[in-house]
């Protein structure tokens, strides 16, 4: 029987060495959540890297973690500190994160990355070589390995392989600046279906197919010798009534946090005072520096809620060996102080900053206090922090103020939508949630909740993997006519 195997950088289990044991426990990020249906015990295989380089694990220990991670249908591609440095902080997140979010400027266009990047991904290709069947069905996800379908076409030609992007595809003018453009094109092609989590994702990808590879793209297929490349959007979701039971338990719990109550007292210093809440991985592409300058500019501009608005920022260290993130940490360190400095008074401060990760249950803690959820990314994939954010809202209050350039924007009309870049615009928005009307916010909240809940991330897994069970079907007739 064919089975499934599912391949992304991280493995969905954090590895803790004791004195003596060995346990893989199971992470609780989106992917490994929304893959579960997928990946269930004993039919499918996830392959990837535990997050410790072979310098880290003693030879005698190798047996027992592939034991360990056995247990969880894992397997590892064990990686070098070297290879970590070039594939991972290099080419992923120092050459294609910035490129494929616009940010050109901090793109490294370095030959050593590169090979580093061929060479893992060619790792990663092998593992799935050596455990793959010829008719196995093959999830690859996201940017850091790219090459890898290809990689695995060559060898296993009938093998069903799936591609998805969990970041922007940019468009071919940012695209076409990649000294390796043709080969990423090529890597990706060995695909048999490749989602984007948008519509304008997958239109900026076709064109790159179109004009650098000169190829056949009839609507979203691409015909290349004797195959039929599908190509689709997947809005990626939540797994909804896990936020949404979080909070309600959380409602239901008369006994408050240490979190809420500090929350509770703010709100109660003043009348009609309002909390504001920023979380983000702290990256550029997130655009946390520039919401903090849009809100000094809407304390100015509108002086009159000084003292009865607090911003919540919970920036989550990301990459902080890479420099352009140590540079932004700095950035964003001076402007809280600044702000806080400046306009703090004995009775309230501005700004509340943590630079750090938070347990799951304070995150609840947060969404469900804060009135308003302000996240701007410059550019994001989908962002699914503004989901999280409409699925804790089990009361029906509270207002999302969200980017146009996140994914989820197009998902999320109800929500108050904004370019980063304008302050005035933003100034604007913040005063309109403020004072938008409760009914208002609940006839917006429930339009998105009925929404979010039907389209949760088990839809999006199952309906990922029944069009790529589909296209194997269907494609090697399709070519024959
Ligand atoms: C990439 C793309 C795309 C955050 N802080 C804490 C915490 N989180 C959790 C949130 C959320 C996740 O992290 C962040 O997901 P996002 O989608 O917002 O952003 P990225 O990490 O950049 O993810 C993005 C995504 O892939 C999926 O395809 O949407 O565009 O960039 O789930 O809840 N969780 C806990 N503590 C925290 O402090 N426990």
């Amino acid at each position: 029987m064919a089975k499934t195997i599912i391949i992304s950088n991280r493995l969905p289990v954090q590895l803790q060495i004791g004195k003596g044991t060995i346990n893989a426990i199971p992470s609780v990020g989106g992917l490994a959540t929304g893959m579960k249906s997928v990946h269930k015990g004993g039919e499918s295989l996830w392959i990837g890297w535990s997050g410790l380089t072979d310098e880290d694990i003693h030879i005698s220990l190798a047996p027992k973690i592939d034991e360990a991670l056995a247990k969880h249908g894992c397997t590892a591609v064990n990686l070098s500190e070297q290879e970590v440095e070039g594939f991972y902080y290099g080419f992923s997140n120092r050459t294609i994160w910035p490129l494929f979010h616009y940010f050109m400027e901090y793109a490294e266009f370095e030959l050593d990355f590169w090979e580093t990047y061929k060479s893992v991904n060619q790792k990663f290709a092998d593992a799935i070589i050596a455990q793959s069947d010829d008719d196995d069905i093959i999830w690859v996800h996201d940017y850091q390995l790219m090459l890898v379908p290809q990689m695995v076409k060559e060898k296993k030609p009938n093998a069903s392989i799936g591609f998805f992007l969990h970041i922007p595809f940019p468009s071919y003018e940012i695209f076409r600046t990649l000294p390796w453009r043709e080969e990423v094109l090529k890597g990706l092609l060995g695909a048999d279906l490749i989602g984007f989590h948008t519509y304008d994702y997958e239109r900026h990808f076709l064109s790159s197919v179109r004009r650098l590879l000169g190829l056949e793209v009839s609507f979203n297929e691409i015909y290349l010798q004797n195959r039929v490349i599908k190509v689709d959007s997947f809005p990626m979701g939540i797994d909804y009534n896990k936020f949404s039971n979080a909070a309600k338990k959380k409602m239901a719990n008369a006994q408050r946090s240490d979190l809420q109550e500090k929350l509770d007292s703010h709100k109660a210093s003043a009348p009609g005072t309002k909390l504001v809440l920023s979380i983000d991985r702290l990256d550029y592409s997130k655009g946390i520096a520039k919401r903090i300058n849009a809100f000094e500019y809407f304390l100015n501009k509108y002086p009159e809620y000084q003292e009865k608005i607090r911003l919540i920022i919970l920036a989550v260290p990301s990459r902080s060996n890479v420099p352009q993130y140590q540079l932004l940490k700095r950035e964003i360190d001076e402007l809280v102080g600044r702000i806080n400095g400046e306009l703090a008074t004995v009775n309230w401060t501005p700004i509340w900053y943590f630079y750090r990760s938070l347990p799951f249950d304070s995150l609840i803690d947060l969404y469900t206090s804060c009135d308003i959820a302000w996240l701007t990314p410059l550019r994001d994939g989908m962002n699914l922090v503004a989901k999280e954010y409409i699925a804790t809202r089990t009361k029906g209050t509270g207002v999302l103020i969200l980017s146009e350039m996140a994914g989820s924007a197009y998902e999320m009309n109800e929500a108050l939508l904004i370019n980063p870049n304008n302050f005035e615009e933003q100034a604007d928005t913040l005063k309109q949630a403020i004072t938008m009307p409760e009914e208002e916010q609940a006839n917006r909240i429930e339009i998105l909740q009925k929404r979010l809940s039907r389209y949760n991330v088990e839809v999006w897994a199952n309906s990922f993997m029944e069009t790529l069970i589909q296209q194997k079907e269907e494609s090697p007739a399709r070519v024959a006519k």
